[in-house]
């Protein structure tokens, strides 16, 4: 028996095999849930299939987060396939290069908007989608994935730190909304790891050394370790946890220097 025996869990956010939500979807299947990924354009569900397939996951379908018509369509589809949701995970992100590189306070209204949109606002819209599926079976727990620099300055992370911080208060929010139905909201907060996400990063290489150095656990995050606790998470042994931010990061934001 897994500790998500049973469950049908939708992955929102797997581009490669290196993705943080490919590491979650792995874990789940393998704890007994039966697992639902979707692709950002064609380019991506060319690695997305075999990845699916490795896992027994069914591919429900193309969500772009700022097409409503995809996220009706996959949450139709869901609803065809299962006649119900248990658990979601949210892994997107983006900022423009450039947002991540020059100085903060040169972001553009349309640039700031569209991180916005794509970073944080998308998990509202797909917990709207996804609660009366999770109402059907009774209640459901939504994760998703936040970073330090949404709470602290870390140079770089400019207009990315900013929507973190709206992604972890919609959360807060979205927990209340949904707490009168059993839903719970969660994100985690993972150390720097090594995706598609962080691979164009100057002194990406700097930055996961200071966290081998300076961290309680004097190492860096392990990528699995964001799967083991997505699944712990996501399971009813953390029933009586929702609105939070909870760290997986080796301990290394506890540190005042
Ligand atoms: P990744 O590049 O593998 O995943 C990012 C995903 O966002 C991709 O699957 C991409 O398709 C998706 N995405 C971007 N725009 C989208 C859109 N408009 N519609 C649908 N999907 C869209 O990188 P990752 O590091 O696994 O990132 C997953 C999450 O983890 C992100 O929220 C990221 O901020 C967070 N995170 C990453 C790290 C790290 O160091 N890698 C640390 C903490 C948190
Ligand atoms: C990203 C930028 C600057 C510093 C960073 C990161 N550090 C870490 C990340 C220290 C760990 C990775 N991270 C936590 C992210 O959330 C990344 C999000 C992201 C990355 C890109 C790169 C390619 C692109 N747009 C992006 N949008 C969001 O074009």
């Amino acid at each position: 028996m897994g500790i998500v025996q049973g469950k049908r869990a939708l992955v929102v956010g797997v581009a490669n095999d290196k993705s943080l939500a490919w590491q979650i979807a792995q874990t789940l299947a393998k704890e007994g849930a039966e697992v639902a990924l979707t692709y950002q354009g064609e380019v991506l569900e060319k690695r997305v299939r075999p990845l699916a397939a490795q896992i027994d996951a069914t591919v429900i379908g193309e969500l772009d987060v700022t097409n409503d018509a995809q996220i009706e369509s996959v949450f139709a589809a869901l609803k065809e396939k299962w006649g119900g949701l248990d658990l979601l995970v949210h892994a997107v992100a983006f900022a423009e290069r450039e947002n991540l590189r020059d100085r903060f306070l040169t972001v553009s209204r349309e640039n700031f908007a569209r991180s916005m949109e794509i970073s944080a606002y998308s998990l509202v819209a797909l917990a709207r989608a996804a609660e009366p599926l999770m109402e059907a079976c009774g209640g459901g727990s939504i994760i998703t994935l936040t970073y330090l620099g949404a709470v602290r300055a870390i140079p770089n992370y400019n207009m990315m730190g900013v929507a973190k911080a709206a992604l972890e208060a919609c959360v807060r929010y979205l927990s209340i909304d949904l707490g009168a139905k059993n839903i719970r909201v969660n994100a985690l907060s993972a150390g720097p790891a090594r995706t598609l996400s962080s691979s164009a990063i100057r002194d990406f290489h700097t930055m996961t050394h200071q966290v081998e150095e300076r961290s309680p656990l004097r190492r860096g995050m392990k990528p699995e370790e964001v799967g083991t606790m997505a699944a712990a998470v996501l399971s009813d042994f953390s029933s009586g946890v929702t609105g939070q931010t909870i760290y997986v990061d080796v301990g290394f934001n506890i540190m005042g220097f």
